[in-house]
């Protein structure tokens, strides 16, 4: 990666993690001076500590039952495998940042819902939990990056927080907002990105029975470096679609302005839908590495899940769904 020194032995997915391009080039827009600045940045969070192993919290209020209509079709990943390689920029651009990511305060957590809704609100998480119907589902994880993991996620789907937000009729799409702590994420003085980190769908892409809300993962709290204590997961896109540690939830009109398609429009689409035939500027996508095993499988049109979402696409043929 560019702005990261490396241990040379170390194997990156794809060598270049997706941000580095974009890094390059804005780091040429916006000159020295900046980047100056950036490679320090870069090298505070290089210092990267060992990841540690997430201790058993036992059955809490996460765990619910699983949906037996959710069967992932592969093995679930070892959970110390997917607590301890994440992707979370505002802590670090590094895999390894899951001991760092435990500063995150996550209590008391509390969730703006706002925009074009019926009444704004703010409602505590426990008490938005409460209302919510709680299930487990295995999902198929797949990152831009062609890595993948198959994870239990406690959660419910976001058709309840859409019912419970009663959105007006003017409402075309649902953002989600991360929250922003700069004093646990030093990824937030990053001057290449533009936080918060927002992504968005379109509400009927929120209402589809496949989206959810995660809330915990392996019958136990979500844990900061996974989005905790609650994230998306749209198990048929690519996973920055997924946003973690969610402090807001927004109706729009319009499509909002989304984290990665403003940052490198070419690489990393509003859309993002996994498709093993359509490359990534810099790399295949036909095939996916399998967390913690040593072994690709090939990647599958909405990672698997085309029955369940195709048909929200049928009319948008214009639009780049893939990328
Ligand atoms: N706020 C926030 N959400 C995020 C990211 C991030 O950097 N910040 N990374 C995304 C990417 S690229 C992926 S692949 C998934 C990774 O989730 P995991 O760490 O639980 O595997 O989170 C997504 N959500
Ligand atoms: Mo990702």
């Amino acid at each position: 990666m560019l702005i990261q020194r490396r241990p040379t032995w170390r194997i990156t997915d794809n060598q270049a993690t997706p941000e580095s391009r974009v890094l390059r080039r804005r780091s040429l827009l916006m000159g020295a001076v900046a980047m100056a600045g950036a490679l320090s940045t870069a090298r505070a969070w290089a210092a990267d500590a060992p990841p540690v192993a997430i201790p058993a919290a036992g059955a809490g209020p996460q765990a619910a039952p699983r949906n037996p209509a959710y069967q992932p079709g592969r093995a679930i990943t070892a959970e110390a495998d997917a607590t301890t390689y994440n992707n979370y920029y505002e802590f670090s651009t590094d895999k390894t940042l899951s001991r760092a990511a435990q500063a995150l305060r996550m209590h008391p957590w509390t969730l703006t819902i706002d925009g074009l809704v019926a009444a704004p609100k703010k409602i505590a998480l426990e008490d938005l939990l409460r209302q919510m119907p709680l299930e487990e589902r295995v999902y198929r994880h797949r990152c831009v990056e062609a890595w993948a993991m198959t994870v239990p996620w406690t959660g419910f789907p976001p058709s309840a927080l859409v019912k419970l937000a009663e959105p007006l009729s003017t409402a075309k799409y649902v953002q989600f907002e991360t929250v922003q702590q700069p004093d646990t994420m030093p990824g937030l003085r990053s001057p290449f990105f533009t936080w918060p980190y927002v992504e968005a769908v379109t509400l009927q892409e929120a209402t589809n029975e496949l989206a959810f809300i995660s809330t915990g993962m392996y019958g136990k709290p979500l844990p900061p470096q996974n989005g905790g204590p609650i994230r998306l997961t749209l198990p048929w896109k690519y996973g920055f679609k997924s946003a973690k540690s969610l402090v807001r939830i927004s109706f729009v009109a319009t499509r909002p302005d989304t984290f990665w398609a403003t940052l490198g429009p070419d690489e990393y689409g509003f859309w993002a839908n996994v498709n093993p035939q359509v490359p990534h500027p810099r790399w295949s996508q036909a095939t996916e590495r399998l967390l913690g095993r040593d072994e690709r499988v090939p990647t599958q049109l909405y990672n698997g899940y085309a029955p369940q979402v195709a048909s929200l696409y049928s009319d948008k043929r214009g639009e780049k769904l893939f990328m």
